[in-house]
């Protein structure tokens, strides 16, 4: 009759029973659950100066903080702009604001002006927290932006330059607990990083407390957790807390179990090695790069590295030849993946081999979906759901996953369909042990090192410059980085413009990592007949 019912959609589902999530609390409340039990224990080590804050005193400096935002006017469902390398101010900031309802949108500090500009505004943040040595940038951000007058501007070290209050102004109070009155929770907002998700400009990614508590508990929670963490443990913190892969699965998950984070305000390999045979360091979260330089550098033999039992990479694809090299120089640990999307809360899936009843999991794999979600692959034309090996997008449903864009529904809807599925832009596949693969990407980000580059930001600042008719921004692939970008570019009529030009002009307007590796010339970009970039032709032409 043409009426067949459509086909039963393929679920994949974690092997671990699903859990109950206590998400009806508030991610601070949840996090310092077990507070009474780890008082007293090293919460915090600050790697360069070796100074620590135990549970106890990193509970109550997150209090007072959340004591002085408010004192200065900071309210409920109101913005801050943390903007700094990992510190133990990081923690007591995020924290703090989540304690009184306040939402932290986190940035890179290596961002230029202009890029804390458009978070700043895209954001509505009011307050920045920073260090001294960014507060330049803040400076003549627009005619309506003035330091002290509409924005407040608070350092973390040293006297605060001009119109900047210290931190202390934060802490000082110490009679004045947080309003305990105010109820937080649930769909209320507390992380707003920012992702370009599948497509355009970077925007606003709402992460409740729903989503935040759901995700960490994917991961930690229950009696047989998917990745096992406990009071002894010592987790390298080095990647960036303004990325939600630290943020969440470093940060937040340490909290919870009540373990000892290590934090590194940058990556140097010889301190990162001596903090980790001091620390006596068993969990250490990497990215690629990082795994690269474990693997390769010939410094790692003369460190004792044995603590090590965790090796969690994510944010881009490790190749199987590096997962093994590394455990050559790392037998006892266990190396495995997790695979994340700011996005969806962030996590999709984590190898069970970090479980507490470890199941092996193969190199190359990025692990299981987690607990308490649903996963389907779905074919690029037809849509539907695909079986075991059969690769096509990435789709996840869960409680862990992002509210919304903010105040974007129309980027919202594209990305979380009406059933609740949201599509990842990554292209994958779940073999018959339910390991998920990914092999491509679909969505237009290039990940620079796992640092998000959007071609679409690339692409307006180029069509921006007088000398350019148009352009087009995709990745080449990189031994080291990964990814990086490069830009195919049509001049317009009569332009001499070089290469080198191009490179400057776009390396004064952003951080390191979105600098063109590349320029191509170009008599036009192809594109579809709606008008859409075929970056897959500009992509074929680089091989
Ligand atoms: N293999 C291949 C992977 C992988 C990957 C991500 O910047 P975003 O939005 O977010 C992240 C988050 C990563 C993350 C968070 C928490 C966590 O536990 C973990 O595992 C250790 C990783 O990167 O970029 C999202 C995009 O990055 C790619 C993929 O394209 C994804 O949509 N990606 N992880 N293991 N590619």
């Amino acid at each position: 009759t043409g009426d067949a019912a459509p086909p039963t959609p393929r679920i994949f589902r974690s092997k671990l029973p699903d859990i109950d999530i206590p998400n009806h609390l508030s991610l601070h409340t949840y996090c310092f659950e077990k507070l009474s039990s780890v008082s007293d224990k090293s919460c915090l080590i600050v790697g360069s100066t070796g100074k620590s804050y135990s549970y106890g005193e990193t509970h109550l400096i997150c209090r007072r903080v959340a004591a002085g935002l408010h004192k200065m006017g900071i309210k409920k469902g109101d913005v801050i702009m943390i903007l700094l390398q990992n510190c133990a101010e990081f923690v007591f900031s995020f924290m703090g604001a989540s304690m009184i309802g306040v939402v932290s949108t986190t940035a890179n500090p290596f961002y230029t002006s202009q890029e804390i500009y458009k978070q700043l505004k895209s954001s509505g943040a009011k307050l920045i927290i920073t260090q001294s040595l960014y507060v330049d940038k803040l400076k003549n951000l627009d005619d309506d932006t003035k330091i002290g007058q509409d924005l407040t501007v608070i350092t973390t070290d040293g006297p605060p330059p001009e119109n900047c209050l210290p931190f202390s102004t934060l802490t000082e109070d110490e009679t004045d607990p947080p309003p305990e009155s105010v109820d937080v929770g649930g769909d209320d907002a507390a992380a707003l990083p920012f992702s370009s998700g599948t497509t355009g400009l970077p925007k606003g990614v709402v992460l409740t407390h729903k989503s935040l508590i759901t995700s960490v508990a994917q991961q930690v929670d229950g009696e047989n957790p998917n990745l096992y963490l406990h009071s002894n443990d010592v987790v390298l913190c080095v990647l960036p807390l303004f990325h939600i892969y630290s943020l969440n699965s470093v940060l937040l998950n340490s909290i919870r179990s009540g373990a000892t984070v290590l934090l590194m305000h940058k990556f140097e390999i010889g301190a990162l090695l001596d903090l980790i045979q001091r620390h006596r360091v068993t969990i250490a979260a990497l990215v690629p790069p990082l795994v690269i330089a474990l693997a390769k550098n010939p410094s790692v033999n003369s460190y004792d590295l044995s603590s090590v039992r965790l090796v969690l990479s994510g944010a881009a694809p490790l190749g199987k030849d590096l997962q093994d090299s590394l455990l050559r120089r790392l037998p006892q640990a266990v190396l495995g993946q997790g695979y994340g999307m700011t996005e969806a809360g962030p996590v999709l899936s984590m190898s069970l081999g970090f479980a507490k009843e470890p199941i092996p999991t193969k190199s190359g794999s990025c692990g299981t979906v987690v607990r308490n979600a649903e996963l389907k692959v779905v074919h690029l034309e037809t849509r539907l759901s695909l079986g075991y090996n059969q690769p096509g997008e990435i789709c996840i449903r869960g409680q862990q996953i992002m509210k919304e864009y903010l105040k974007d529904p129309e980027a919202t809807s594209a990305t979380i369909d009406q059933e609740g599925w949201l599509h990842t832009g990554d292209i994958g596949y779940v073999d018959e042990d339910d390991e998920i693969f990914i092999i491509d990407r679909l969505k237009e980000v290039i990940k620079f090192k796992g640092f998000q580059v959007p071609p679409a930001e690339l692409e307006a600042l180029l069509i921006n410059h007088h000398s350019i008719a148009d352009a087009a921004v995709v990745p080449q692939n990189d031994e080291v980085a990964g990814e990086v970008p490069v830009a195919f570019v049509v001049r317009s009529n009569g332009n001499e413009i070089t290469e080198e030009d191009i490179k400057e002009y776009i390396s004064k307007q952003v951080v390191f990592y979105k600098r063109l590796h590349k320029v191509f010339f170009v008599p036009s970009i192809p594109k579809s007949p709606s008008g859409k970039i075929l970056r897959k032709d500009l992509k074929a032409k680089l091989c």
